[in-house]
């Protein structure tokens, strides 16, 4: 069996954060050539995205990541009425989101298998439940593709946000042949020890174990899921399993394609213990 990489595309790096539902198709394109080399050195490629304005912005309005909450009061938006309606229309426009990515990937020749979550997943966090033989086979140029979505919770919440940095945790541990698990975000080389604002080249952190402390912003005002810190968190429990976790800048197409290989990259390579 070819070796593979799992990797998280955040986001935020593939899509305008601040406006609802609009994609980067400049960086998806040039994101998925780095899928395409991946393959050209023989090594498979398990794509998760992240759901950026796609999905963070209307989650958070109708508090998805609550579960049902049949007392709350919420004005209608220009979309749905309920938190049901909201619902079905982010797992839409996720699928929108997914077409984008798919698009680029299939512009490089690739095939995408596409795997939504909340047609084979439930409940949230990293012991999420769902079968991942969906993924085992991989015929060389496919590349399995799935994201961050709203999925069905069992008991009372009903419903909750599966986020990507939960998903890449099942597929490296569980996934035969994963030699790493790679973070593409935006805007950051990694994890800094001062705020990004005030960074300058020095403050990376390059080796990270969960005692340092880093700054990093979580936009909790727009996100509905963990920012860099799940990341991180997560990263370091893939790492305890011996697998390999690098967080790169996802803009620099020369160091997601080197973290991809395992070469040696400007980034934070997360570990779990020191
Ligand atoms: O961006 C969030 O996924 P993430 C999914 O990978 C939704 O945390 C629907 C907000």
């Amino acid at each position: 069996m070819r070796e593979r990489v799992v990797i998280k595309w955040g986001g935020g790096l593939i899509t305008d954060k601040s406006s609802l539902c609009t994609p980067d198709l400049e960086i998806l394109e040039q994101l998925a050539q780095t899928v395409s080399d991946c393959i050209q050195h023989d090594l498979d490629v398990v794509l998760v995205h992240g759901a950026g304005s796609f999905g963070h912005l209307r989650s958070k309005y109708w508090r998805l990541n609550e579960g049902f909450l049949p007392h709350a009061r919420f004005d209608k938006d220009e979309k749905c009425m309920n938190q049901r309606e909201a619902v079905n229309t982010v797992r839409q426009e996720m699928l929108e989101l997914n077409a984008h990515v798919c698009r680029a990937l299939e512009q490089k020749n690739l095939t995408p298998v596409i795997h939504p979550p909340h047609l084979w997943a439930q409940n949230t966090g990293p012991v999420f439940s769902g079968n991942l033989h969906r993924f085992h086979e991989q015929s060389e140029g496919q590349v399995h593709v799935t994201f961050g979505d709203v999925v069905d919770v069992e008991g009372e919440p009903q419903f909750g946000i599966l986020s990507g940095d939960d998903l890449v945790v099942r597929l490296a541990i569980e996934l035969p042949a994963v030699k790493r698990l790679v973070f593409a975000i935006k805007g950051v080389d990694g994890l800094l020890r001062v705020p990004p604002e005030q960074a300058s080249e020095d403050d990376l952190i390059e080796i990270w174990t969960p005692e340092i402390e880093f700054k990093g912003v979580h936009e909790s005002s727009i996100d509905v899921t963990g920012g860099i810190g799940l990341k991180a968190s997560r990263g370091s429990l893939v790492a305890s399993h011996g697998i390999e976790v690098m967080m790169v800048n996802g803009g620099k197409m020369e160091r997601v394609l080197n973290a991809m290989l395992g070469n040696p990259v400007r980034g934070t390579l997360i570990s779990d213990k020191q």
